[in-house]
Parts: structure tokens; C-alpha cells; sequence
């Protein structure tokens, strides 16, 4: 039985060994000594070995050599087959690596091998984990931490490296290690010995670890009166606190900083700006070449405002203030990683400062890990919605220098709970390496390498994975609906929150129900939110009758029965999204039936169950919040809710 716990690194005994007679077991290392190329060799050796088995006694069999290409730029491969050798050719040991592992899918996938060239698009591709000291993890649902605090440093759990081989199988290159809402505890030497332990490991793959920090550690841990980013002694502070850093991490990554967000200390406490705060550390870390990443999730409480123009209010003005090794790292849409938001403002209006795109891989709002949610199709939405800044083609994608996703790893065997959530890690790192890609093909390669190559089950599973997003949608937040979900319980509907410790976390601040009809008019005669995007962005959203229905609440207060452009009414055509996604989770249920007996038992067994939870969750949010809608709409549901088995 499979427990998941091997990931897309299966390397079973290969069903066709015979189309890779000519691979030899052979390396040759002409690329130059590192410890990240011995790295590349033994995985190589692994794979061959798994798939190939151990004797390679063909007579025509090519040698393997890691040769260095300096046309190949970045952390890119260049596999080459030749007559007498197969030639594995990068400009960094990262790239050989990389190309080790895009063999070893040629043949995990069983194609011909074939040569290839492949450049990373994006160079910063990161992980944030959102792990706490006490080993717990904000926003986690699979399980604990992997990051035993309390036997580290002196003990390094074997699955540190599992995890870096997952990660590097994907081009991801850094991980910030711990929670943006940050514990000081990070910084003491107490808790620097335990990083560096792991970054001991993940170096090795090639991975560099950043870590969270706490933007009062000045007075909590300096014991100084203030952390005001101009005084001389915080300044110094920092200074020195660094160095420490760099003394246990020569090639530590750099920061990652929440400030002035959901209660985290910030510089505007001394009525300094989120600029003057990033440069301040940035002037600390850049004589190591280490770097700042600013998180632009900020908005403050207020009733009257419209917190999607927030961080853009905020930002907007600063660019061209930041050093040169801060990033501004944004969310990929204006809330806050719903289940479907237009892509964030920020995007292509702050063109002198870099900037970086976070994800949420964890299923905070998507499910936790009862719920089928392949958010490969979420990502590409965003990655290749267009900003205009540049004119057409500008996409987001373009426009940004580094990606982050927020991990879904835990301690569970199956490392995220739900085990087709392993396809959004590893789709997320395939689309940071390469956000050309189809989420069909990356659905595809994942299902092969981790569950089943019988073809049918193949394309069934892909189909299904390219399904779950849009259910998702339909059953939660159809039609542009966002953030109405419970204030505690983010997998449930709450669409009548009206009080929370904060006005712009409650539901009805979002939805706008009343007699009339529903949605965020964010119009001029509204929040005028829509404003903030390029013209010809605003011409997509501007009209209600044009609006794509995907957006059409995000932008519009529309009249319960407005007809629109699917020729049903509003409220018509919500009881039929609603009602459609419920009927959806019952069609993936009976296409998961469908591949039984072609994926392993546990697994399969697994996934049931919690199809099976999708579908009671499902139905719902489906009657509450439809229940609740017809509080204000007063319109008969037009469809009977099947009995409930
Ligand atoms: O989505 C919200 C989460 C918080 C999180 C915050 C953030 C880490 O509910 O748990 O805090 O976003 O991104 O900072």
C-alpha cells in the first residue's frame, strides 16, 4: 500500500526498460566539483536504479556527463542526446541538478528521451512556510511542522532531505522557514543553530533558507527603547544582528517582513514609511548580497473604506523609494487568496521596484484538506491576466521577479493531507520554473508520476483536477462573490457575519446583500476600486452587462433579477451555480469510482472519503448560503435540493 509519502520521486522498476538500453549508469562528472552536483549524481544514480535496475549490461549504452555550457543562463539545463554520450549541461551546478531531475521524468513518464533545453523564467522561486516555534502551523492542515525545533540542531530528521529533493525536483530554489507573523525567537542564537542545521541540508539541493523576521526585535530582543527604522542604535542593531546571521548562514538568503499588518509591529508606529523600513534592513543585509522581501498585505479597519485599494494606497506612492535588494512581494489578488480574485492592482503600477507574487498553496480558503482543489488553473489565471502597463501582453507574469507560495506541507505521511494536494505543490514549482506551461500538461505529469500511468485513469484524474477549481467556485463563491465564509472556520459559509473584532472581515462587507440585489459596486459611483487598474483593464470590468460573470459581483451591485448574460436572472442563475457545483462533487465521486482498481488502494480509499466530506460541505454552503440570499432576494429557489443520502 502507498502512502504518499513518496510524492512524484516514485522511481519504481520502469514497465519499459527497454526504450532506455542506451542509458548507462555511468557519470561523468566534467562540470567541477560542488556539493549540489554530488547531489545531482546521487539522485541520478537513484533514479537510474529504481527505474532501470542496478545492471546496465547493453552494449550500447551512452555514459551520462555533467558538462558546464555557459550559454545556459541562470539555473537552466540543457540535456543533450548525442551519438556517444547524453550530455547534461548547465552555467550552475543548480542547473544540473535541475536537469537530472527533468531526465529522470523522461523515462519516470515513460516518453522516448528526447533532447531539451529549459530556462527558468522567474529566478527567485520560494516556498514560505508559516510555521511557528512551538511546531505548529498557521493556516496548516497536514498535520504539525516538519521542523522539529526541539531536537534541532543535534538531530536532522531524515525527511529534511525528502523534503529538499521535492523541492529541487521542482526548480524551487529558497524557503523563509518560519510564520511572517513572527516569533523574535527566530533571531536568538538559540534558534539560529536550528536553521542553520537545516540549512546545512537544503543547501545540498540547492535551496536557500530565509527566515521571518519581527520588526520590534530591536526592543524585544535588543532590549532597546525603540524600533524606529531612522534611530542610529536600531540601525546598528540590525547591523550586527545580521552579521550574526551570515556567521551561522555564509549564504543566507535574506528576510521576509510582514510590518504593520493584522497587529504586526512596523515602522509606521514611528510614522516612518513601509520604504523607510525595508531599506533599513536592506542597507544590513546587502553587504552579504542578501535580500528583502516586503509583503504589501496591509489594509486597516475601516467600515467606510474598500480594503481591495488598501495595499495599492499604501505602495503605489512608495515606488522608486525602495533600495535596490527589496522586493515587494504581493498577493496574487486584492482580499485575499479566494477562491477567484482579479489580480491585484499593484501589478504592473509600480514599474521601479521589483516586484514579487505570493500564492497560497495551503488551502486556507479552498477547502483546508477535505476538498479536491487543483489550483494550477488559479495560478495561470492570475500569471496570465494582462496588466496593459506596457500595452497588451503585459501579464502579470512579466511584471514580476520573484514568486513565493505559501507551503501546504505538514507532518502528515502524505505531507498535505489531501493527497491530490501534492499536484498544487508541484504545480506550483513547475509554473514558477516555467509559467508557459498548461495546467492540462502539468496535471498530467504529476498523475503519471504519482498515481497511475493507465491512460484512461490518466486523462480521468487530469480531467478531474481541472474540474475541482471551478466547482470550488461555484459551490462557495459563485459569480464574483468573495469572502463570506466562516470568521474562524475559513471552509464553511458564514454569509451573515455582520460583526467581527474588524468591519472588513465580516461577510456582509463583502457581498452587499440587500432588497435590491447584491455585490461590491466598485464603480466611481462606489468604492471606485476599479480606478486603480489600467484603462483598458477597467473597460473589461466597467459595465455589468459586458463583465465577464466570473468578476461580475467583484465590481458590480447587480438587481436580483437583472438578467444577464447567460439569459437567466441573478438570482436565477446563483441557484444554478450553486446548485451545479453540489451536482459536480457528485460527478468527481463517480469519476474517482471510475479509476479504482488502477491507483493504489489506500490512496484510492483515501481520496474517496474525502470526496465524500467535499460533498457534505458542498451542499452546505450551497443551502446557507442560498437560505440566507433569499432572506433579501424574497425569490422562490427554482430547483429541489436532491434528498441527502
Ligand atoms: O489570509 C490571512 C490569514 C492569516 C495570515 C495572513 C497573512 C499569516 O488568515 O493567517 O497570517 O493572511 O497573509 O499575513
Amino acid at each position: 500500500a502507498d502512502d504518499g509519502y513518496r510524492l512524484w520521486l516514485k522511481y519504481d522498476k520502469s514497465a519499459q526498460p527497454q526504450k532506455y538500453v542506451s542509458v548507462s549508469r555511468k557519470i561523468v562528472n566534467n562540470f567541477g566539483p560542488s556539493e549540489v552536483i554530488q547531489t545531482a549524481e546521487k539522485e541520478l544514480l537513484n533514479g537510474l536504479n529504481g527505474m532501470l535496475g542496478k545492471d546496465n549490461s547493453s552494449p550500447n549504452s551512452k555514459n551520462i556527463l555533467f558538462e558546464k555550457n555557459p550559454a545556459i543562463a541562470n539555473q537552466g539545463f540543457k540535456i543533450e542526446l548525442l551519438s556517444n554520450k547524453i550530455s547534461i549541461q548547465a552555467s550552475e551546478p543548480n542547473g544540473i541538478l535541475y536537469g537530472v531531475f527533468a531526465f529522470l521524468r523522461q523515462i519516470q513518464q515513460e516518453e522516448n528521451l528526447h533532447s531539451k533545453t529549459s530556462i527558468p523564467k522567474i529566478q527567485l522561486r520560494m516556498l514560505n512556510h508559516w510555521d511557528n516555534v512551538l511546531g505548529t502551523i498557521e493556516r496548516g492542515y497536514a498535520g504539525s511542522s516538519l521542523w522539529k525545533w526541539y531536537e534541532l540542531p543535534e538531530t536532522i530528521d531524515p525527511r529534511y532531505t525528502e523534503y529538499a529533493r521535492a523541492n529541487a525536483s521542482i526548480g524551487i530554489n529558497a524557503v523563509a522557514i518560519n510564520n511572517v507573523n513572527a516569533s523574535a525567537r527566530f533571531l536568538t542564537p538559540e534558534y539560529l543553530s536550528k536553521v542553520k542545521a537545516l540549512a546545512d541540508v537544503f543547501r545540498k539541493y540547492g535551496i536557500k533558507v530565509y527566515l521571518s523576521l519581527n520588526f520590534a526585535s530591536p526592543k524585544i530582543l535588543g532590549k532597546l527603547k525603540t524600533s524606529d527604522p531612522l534611530d542610529p542604535q536600531v540601525r546598528q542593531w540590525w547591523k550586527d544582528k545580521t552579521k550574526e546571521v551570515y556567521q551561522y548562514m555564509p549564504d543566507f538568503g535574506g528576510f521576509l517582513v510582514k510590518a504593520n499588518s493584522e497587529g504586526e509591529p512596523g515602522p509606521q508606529e514611528y510614522g516612518r514609511t513601509h520604504a523607510d523600513g525595508a531599506n533599513m534592513l536592506a542597507e544590513a543585509i546587502s553587504p552579504f548580497g542578501g535580500k528583502v522581501i516586503w509583503r504589501a498585505f496591509v489594509y486597516s479597519p475601516n467600515p467606510n473604506g474598500d480594503r481591495f485599494k488598501e495595499a495599492f494606497n499604501e505602495f503605489k506612492p512608495l515606488d522608486g523609494q525602495f533600495a535596490k535588494n527589496v522586493i515587494v512581494q504581493v498577493k496574487n489578488g486584492p482580499i485575499d487568496f479566494q477562491p477567484r480574485e482579479p489580480f491585484h492592482p499593484l501589478f504592473g503600477a509600480m514599474p521601479k521596484t521589483p516586484l514579487g507574487l505570493e500564492f497560497q498553496i495551503t488551502q486556507e480558503y479552498l477547502g483546508f484538506s477535505t476538498n479536491l482543489f487543483y489550483q494550477s488553473v488559479l495560478f495561470k489565471e492570475t500569471l496570465d491576466a494582462d496588466t496593459y502597463s506596457k500595452g497588451k501582453g503585459s501579464t502579470v507574469a512579466k511584471e514580476i521577479s520573484m514568486i513565493a507560495g505559501v507551503a501546504n506541507t505538514g507532518s502528515d505521511r502524505n505531507w498535505t493531507g489531501h493527497l491530490m494536494s501534492q499536484a498544487n505543490w508541484y504545480a506550483f514549482g513547475r509554473l514558477a520554473w516555467d509559467y508557459e506551461l498548461s495546467s492540462e500538461k502539468i496535471a498530467q505529469e504529476w498523475t503519471k508520476m504519482s498515481l497511475t500511468k493507465n491512460e484512461k485513469s490518466v486523462q480521468t484524474i487530469e480531467n478531474m483536477l481541472m474540474k475541482s477549481r471551478e466547482t470550488y467556485v461555484n459551490f462557495t463563491t459563485p459569480l464574483g462573490l468573495h469572502h463570506i465564509m466562516g470568521q474562524s472556520i475559513h471552509w464553511g459559509p458564514e454569509p451573515w457575519l455582520t460583526r467581527s473584532q474588524r468591519p472588513d472581515w465580516t461577510s456582509i462587507y463583502y457581498h452587499r446583500a440587500d432588497s435590491l440585489g447584491l455585490g461590491f459596486n466598485r464603480k466611481e459611483s462606489g468604492s471606485a476600486a476599479l480606478s486603480l487598474y489600467h484603462p483598458e483593464v477597467q473597460k473589461q470590468w466597467a459595465d455589468p452587462k459586458t463583465t465577464d460573470l466570473k468578476f461580475l459581483l467583484w465590481f458590480h451591485h447587480v438587481a436580483w433579477n437583472e438578467k444577464l448574460s447567460s439569459g437567466r436572472t441573478l438570482w436565477n442563475e446563483l441557484c444554478f451555480r450553486y446548485y451545479t457545483g453540489v451536482e459536480e462533487v457528485r460527478q468527481l465521486q463517480k469519476d474517482w469510482e471510475s479509476v479504482k482498481g488502477t491507483v493504489d488502494e489506500e490512496i484510492f480509499n483515501d481520496v474517496k472519503g474525502r470526496l465524500a466530506v467535499q460533498h457534505r460541505e458542498a451542499s452546505n454552503w450551497r443551502d446557507a448560503c442560498l437560505l440566507y440570499f433569499q432572506t433579501f432576494s424574497k425569490m422562490p429557489i427554482p430547483y429541489e435540493a436532491p434528498k441527502r443520502s
